[in-house]
């Protein structure tokens, strides 16, 4: 098992657009398995590849499911290079990043969508989603885009989570 650094706001990485995966092949691969582990390890539901520094149209999804509300392999899902055709409806939900520990925020998502994408071997795929899948997919297709989720709070919002981030950060800071 090998993990990845997770990128932080502020930091200017997370503002690269994506390129597009042509090669499918076994580093590809790797990286995914590493995306993966990194992904459980720091309690995420999504990553996308550049959260971990790696600029590539790349996201994965693992939305807990069953009694226990576990997060399983096989309900992980890898989306690369995605296209979102259709989107409808209007949905909010109090949503978190990696990227931005700590600090969660009331965030209006389409409530579907329809999107093609790619899996790790260049298969070509549709998927209607709602709800939180849905959810999820639009925050880590921002990513790709090196758009954060922070930057849809309207304004005054937006400076209260820069004063209060600012704020624990410099807590962190002590701690360390
Ligand atoms: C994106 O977010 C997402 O602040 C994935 O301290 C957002 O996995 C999917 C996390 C909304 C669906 C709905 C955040 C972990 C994880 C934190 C995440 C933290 C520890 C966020
Ligand atoms: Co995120």
């Amino acid at each position: 098992m090998s993990t990845l650094k997770v990128i932080t706001y502020p930091n200017k990485v997370l503002k690269n657009i994506s390129s597009e995966v042509k090669k499918f092949d076994n580093l590809l691969h790797k990286f995914l398995d590493n995306m993966f582990d990194t992904m459980i390890l720091s309690n995420g539901i999504g990553l996308a590849a550049i959260q971990v520094a790696n600029p590539i149209r790349v996201l994965l999804i693992c939305l807990p499911s069953g009694e226990e509300d576990e997060q399983k392999k096989e309900d992980l899902l890898e989306i690369i290079n995605p296209i979102v055709i259709k989107k409808s409806g209007s949905i909010f939900y109090q949503e978190g990043c990696l990227s931005v520990p700590g600090f969660y925020e009331e965030i209006e998502r389409f409530e579907s969508i329809e999107l093609e994408y790619q899996d790790r071997y260049g298969t070509k795929h549709t998927l209607q989603t709602d709800d939180l899948l849905s959810i999820a997919i639009q925050h880590e297709i921002d990513h790709l885009d090196g758009k954060l989720f922070i930057e849809k709070l309207p304004y005054a919002r937006r400076k209260k989570f820069e004063k209060e981030y600012k704020k624990a950060q410099k807590e962190k800071k002590k701690d360390n």
